[in-house]
């Protein structure tokens, strides 16, 4: 039997920039990603995706797009990850250093793909064109991708 562990991500995208934050402690420490966790009691997924953007970057944004959805499986584990991914191009605020992550801003041409989870470079440029999409991927270890789907979606 499976179980299934809802998780938000964001990905705060301008014209020619991205920002992502060092992950400085827990799950996927020393790399690169967007702002994201686990639900608390009572949360929309999309409450949680800004309140979790908000605590780990300082910023607030108003309108969140939801642009895809990836489950993960560990081989070994039957906790899949229900990771929902959206995309904000607008925020307010000044990105800040918090206890989880160091926010940094990267040139779309020099995202750091090497010192990200394995499976980034696969999506993240259809978020970045705004494609919205559905994956599985299931991983041996943290660092080694053994099966994955991907599929392009018209909604989400
Ligand atoms: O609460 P915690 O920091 O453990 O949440 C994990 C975060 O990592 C959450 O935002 C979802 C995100 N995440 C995974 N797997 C992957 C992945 O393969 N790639 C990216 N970019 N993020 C991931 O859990």
């Amino acid at each position: 039997m499976f179980t299934s562990k809802l998780l938000t991500l964001v990905l705060v995208v301008q014209p020619e920039r991205i920002l992502l934050g060092m992950k400085k402690r827990g799950f996927g420490a020393g790399l690169w990603n967007g702002f994201g966790g686990k639900l608390q009691e009572g949360e929309t997924i999309e409450e949680a995706a800004k309140r979790e953007l908000w605590e780990e970057s300082g910023l607030t944004v108003g309108a969140l797009q939801k642009i895809g959805n990836i489950k993960f499986e560990f081989v070994g584990s039957t906790e899949l990850l229900d990771v929902h991914i959206f995309r904000a191009d607008e925020f307010k605020g000044e990105p800040t250093e918090s206890e989880e992550m160091r926010p940094e801003w990267f040139s779309l041409d020099k995202i750091p793909y090497d010192s990200m989870w394995p499976d980034d470079y696969i999506w993240l440029p259809l978020l970045l064109q705004k494609k919205k999409f559905l994956a599985y991927f299931k991983f041996e270890g943290h660092d080694k991708i053994v099966d994955y789907t991907l599929e392009e979606v018209e909604d989400i």
